[in-house]
């Protein structure tokens, strides 16, 4: 039964057993909810990068910090369909487009960005986005143009929050969630570890993201990429135990929900994303670019899934039959 009334007690006590029993504990309930072996396969691409007026502390993209990024306007259309084609050529089967902005503006961009969604949408990949925060309307124009999922990250706790931002407040993420579960989109909302943030701040993350009115229906773990500029440039790499206390966590807590390994695997030997992957996890970002930071390269890790017996896991696999929507995507199913 998924459950979204966990209370702070009972994330902090599963969150806390010894290493090997969360993780023991994560690998039975994935084993029951999830196909196990079976990992999605996704694609980033920055469809425009870097001059974002915020101050994530983290964010290699904000304006005011001076990180050697190249930044550049919204990529033309041909460009990104190639991307995407190339990336389903290659075994993905979701496309995530990333955004530098602040917040989505009604404005030609917007207009351009619905198009690439259109058009993604037409190659039977599940589309995501994420451009920052959205009003309602917006939500419901990105779903009508054939949005699957929008990424939204909380990234840690509300108490950490704002150490790490102050440009925006943790009630206007939670809102913009809000609005895109409202329009039908599929949510995907997770966070950073490695800010300086306390064991504590990360359990009221994971408590905060298992209590939404629905559980959204992926949530990325990522570890922080230390770049030169930021001022989290200098914060030490969290550990393989770290990742793996907060994947086990996340998989016991919401089941039902794609886990996804995204930032930092570049730093991670194959033992260690072996164990992300019996922790819970069941997804990767593919590609040796993640938006503006180095992964891992589609060779490592086709040897990596022959390794360890993994098979790539299909599109729309969280989707009823029947239940098409806008063109070839489907409506995501409630948490
Ligand atoms: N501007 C939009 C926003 O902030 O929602 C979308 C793009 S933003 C780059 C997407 C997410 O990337 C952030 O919420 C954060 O979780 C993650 N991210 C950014 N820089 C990172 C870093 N250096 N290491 C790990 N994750 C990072
Ligand atoms: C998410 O949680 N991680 C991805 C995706 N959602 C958009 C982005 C990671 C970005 C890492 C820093 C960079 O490459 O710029
Ligand atoms: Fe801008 Fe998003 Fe980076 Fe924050 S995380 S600086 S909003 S691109």
């Amino acid at each position: 039964m998924l459950r979204t009334d966990w209370t702070l007690a009972e994330v902090t006590a599963i969150y806390h057993q010894p290493v090997l029993e969360l993780v023991s504990q994560a690998a039975a309930i994935h084993a029951v909810t999830q196909a196990t072996g079976e990992v999605q396969v996704c694609t980033l691409l920055s469809v425009k990068t870097g001059g974002c007026p915020e101050d994530c502390a983290y964010c290699p993209q904000a304006a005011r910090y001076h990180t050697g990024v190249q930044a550049h306007k919204l990529l033309p259309d041909a460009e990104v369909l190639a991307s995407a084609q190339r990336a389903r050529d290659a075994g993905s089967t979701r496309f995530c487009m990333g955004a530098a902005w602040r917040e989505i503006r009604d404005n030609k961009d917007f207009d351009r960005v619905l198009g690439m969604v259109e058009q993604v949408n037409g190659l039977g990949l599940e589309v995501c986005c994420t451009l920052g925060m959205l009003n309602e309307y917006q939500a419901e124009r990105l779903k009508e143009a054939g949005l699957y999922a929008y990424n939204h990250n909380l990234d840690t706790s509300r108490e950490k929050y704002d150490d790490i931002i102050t440009t925006r407040t943790y009630d206007d993420r939670l809102n913009t969630l809000e609005h895109v579960r409202k329009a039908g989109i599929s949510v995907c909302s997770g966070g950073i570890i490695g800010l300086g943030e306390t064991d504590e701040d990360r359990v009221a993350m994971l408590h905060t993201l298992a209590t939404l009115e629905a559980h959204p229906e992926s949530v990325p773990v990522n570890a922080l990429v230390p770049v030169e500029g930021t001022p989290l440039a200098e914060q030490p790499r969290v550990s393989v135990w770290e990742m793996l206390r907060m994947i086990a966590t996340a998989r016991i807590l919401m089941p039902n929900t794609m886990v996804r390994l995204s930032a930092g695997r570049q730093e991670m030997p194959v033992t260690e994303q072996a164990l992300c992957f019996l922790a819970g996890a069941n997804s990767i970002f593919s590609g040796e670019k993640l938006l503006t930071t180095p992964n891992p390269d589609f060779d490592a890790d086709q040897q990596m899934f022959a390794l360890l017996g993994l098979k790539p896991r299909k599109s729309f696999k969280d989707v009823p039959e029947g239940a098409v929507l806008m063109g070839r995507g489907k409506a995501p199913v409630e948490a």
